[in-house]
């Protein structure tokens, strides 16, 4: 089989970086060593990118602007680490990739699909993840979650309608894309989240 790029989506709190070490160990176990990465960051120069979307500004910040950002960062992580990796013959677990524009600066903030769609097509030249799996929580439950580690970053501290729009966004995506984006129910404990994610890679690879 082709090194395989999956991606785990989801609002904060919905337990993505929980779930990217099962999904990372069981892809390890059966297929070598995942590189294991995340977005908007992995590589040096996006990372750096990443810690100027999330941080806290004295200027407002422009949508388009943060949507530019977010893909100034993903082709740098793709064409510096993702495409590498997969032509090496190593899989590639990324917590968050272009799913995360559409839901956030699409379904949060408003920006027109077919302008995300456009930037994408330029960007990524219809590359995308292989499977997707999102964990999918109402917005208060992944809050909570996500809150109780103390500080927030920039689009952390937005309102549940936000997060609530980021939602249906990604509800849109895994429509559009049913093949390829699973949804996972992610209200359940830790354990019954780790149980249907591997459910869900057997499914797909054994
Ligand atoms: N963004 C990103 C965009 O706007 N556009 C884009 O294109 C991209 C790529 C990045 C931010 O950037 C935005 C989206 C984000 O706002 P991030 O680094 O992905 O942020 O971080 P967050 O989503 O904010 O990550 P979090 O750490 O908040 O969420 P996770 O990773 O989903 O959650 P996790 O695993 O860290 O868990 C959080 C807490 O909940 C517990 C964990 O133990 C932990 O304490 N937990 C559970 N508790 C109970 N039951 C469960 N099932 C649980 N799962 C986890």
């Amino acid at each position: 089989m082709n090194p395989q790029f999956i991606s785990i989506e989801g609002l904060e709190g919905a337990g993505k970086s929980t779930q990217r070490t099962v999904l990372a160990a069981w892809v390890a176990k059966r297929f070598g060593q995942p590189m294991v990465t995340r977005e908007p960051g992995g590589t040096v120069m996006a990372e750096q990118i990443r810690e100027v979307l999330l941080a806290h500004h004295d200027e407002p910040v422009d949508v388009l602007t943060e949507l530019l950002l977010m893909f100034a960062a993903r082709r740098q992580h793709f064409s510096a680490a993702i495409r590498p990796a997969l032509a090496n013959g190593q899989w590639v677990v990324s917590d968050r990739f272009t799913d995360a524009s559409y839901a956030y600066q699409g379904g949060g903030r408003g920006i027109a699909w077919e302008q995300i769609a456009e930037l994408e097509n330029l960007v990524l030249q219809g590359a995308k993840p292989d499977l997707t799996l999102w964990l999918d929580c109402p917005a208060e439950i992944g809050l909570a979650r996500a809150r109780q580690r103390g500080e927030l970053d920039r689009i952390e501290t937005e309102d549940i309608a936000f997060f609530e729009r980021c939602r249906a966004a990604y509800e849109r995506r895994r429509s559009e894309d049913p093949q390829r984006i699973i949804r996972l129910d992610a209200t359940g404990s830790i354990e019954s989240v780790s149980a249907a994610l591997i459910q869900a890679l057997e499914a797909r690879y054994s």
